[in-house]
């Protein structure tokens, strides 16, 4: 972990009082210090990989990207090869069975470093996440400290602090799971993270490069296709699609391969490492991602691609649940509206 990140975290800290901003997968800072013998644990109690809950997604070649966005131009050829995928992304039932089975800790639960963050008195260094807490009232949208509160003990198993629970969420996307989270997940099943390519080919569903993965329209047949947010954003949340947060995975229609919540519900981390500039020098088979991060917003942060936008996303704020954009988010950090699925080799 660079000193520079330290820095920002620090600044991070102190700027929100006690915690970190993790702006809809369009921006991030801020996190907690790695557990390295945790993620270490876990990765040993590999359990062989079960299929049933996958689709087969055949390989071809697209086009990926979306010149709507500076960060996913130009539009370009990619050619990928078969993998399996998760038909729906990870819920807190599955995250659940990894935990008992491993007793892994998640980096929101774990003990923060005091030597990561210079500065910051010791009693602001308390585990917790970023929880999304609209204000009553309509706000500028440049401060999403006005929408995001670091809540100490805010965990995958307790998504709004202390309190809360995962009653009724048992079929939910599991959420504050940082990148080595879903990585230690992801091994223990058996299977691994999605590389971006990987990701939009399956979320495209054979149906070619087009505004949504759901189709042409925002509303088909005037239907919300999938969990993003409307209203007035962030305090005016009119639910027309049912929810205020996360929705139950499957609820919307999938996808012409089967495989649902591509767009909307929880973002969903990917492999590949961050740069506003990879599709431009991107590979044409097989894309992997750069071999470093770099985002010209947060210089020193690294960051991994999230793809698929989450219930925060609308064309008020935050469009990139549109299909071709990229998110992106600094690794160590986790928020109730971040997630991920698997994917695993075609034997
Ligand atoms: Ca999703």
């Amino acid at each position: 972990m660079s000193r520079r990140m330290n820095i920002q975290k620090t600044v991070t800290i102190i700027a929100a009082s006690v915690g970190f901003v993790y702006i809809c997968g369009c921006q991030s800072s801020g996190g907690k210090t790695e557990d390295r013998e945790a993620g270490k644990e876990a990765a040993g109690a590999r359990v062989s990989l079960d299929t049933s809950g996958m689709v087969l997604v055949a390989g071809g070649t697209f086009l990926m990207g979306n010149d709507e966005f500076t960060d996913a131009r130009p539009v370009h050829e990619v050619t990928v090869s078969s993998f399996y995928i998760d038909r729906t992304e990870v819920t807190n039932a599955e995250f659940a069975r990894f935990v008992e089975a491993t007793g892994y800790k998640t980096v929101a639960e774990r003990p923060l470093n005091p030597a990561d963050y210079p500065g910051v008195p010791a009693d602001k260094l308390v585990p917790g996440s970023a929880v999304f807490t609209p204000p009553a009232h309509e706000v500028s949208l440049d401060n999403p400290l006005q929408w995001w509160t670091y809540v100490p003990g805010a965990s995958w198993k307790q998504p709004e602090g202390p309190g809360s629970n995962l009653e009724g969420r048992e079929n939910h996307p599991v959420v504050h799971v940082c990148y080595e989270d879903a990585d230690a997940y992801a091994r223990w099943a058996g299977k691994r993270l999605p590389t971006e390519a990987e990701w939009e080919w399956a979320a495209q569903g054979g149906q070619g490069n087009r505004p949504y993965y759901w189709g042409e329209e925002l509303k088909p047949g005037g239907k919300w296709a999938g969990n993003i947010f409307q209203g007035a954003f962030p305090h005016g949340n009119s639910l027309e699609d049912g929810f205020a947060a996360t929705a139950p995975v499957a609820t919307f229609k999938s996808n012409a391969y089967g495989i649902y919540d591509m767009e909307g519900n929880v973002w969903e981390w990917c492999s590949d490492f961050y740069r506003p500039d990879y599709f431009a020098k991107s590979e044409k088979v097989n894309p992997g991602g750069p071999g470093d991060s770099f985002d010209p917003d947060e210089p020193g942060a690294v960051k991994r691609v999230q793809k698929g936008g989450s219930f925060l996303c609308s064309d008020e704020y935050c469009i990139r649940y549109k299909a071709g954009s990229r998110g992106k988010g600094e690794v160590t950090s986790g928020s109730n509206n971040l997630g991920f699925r698997c994917v695993a080799a075609v034997r």
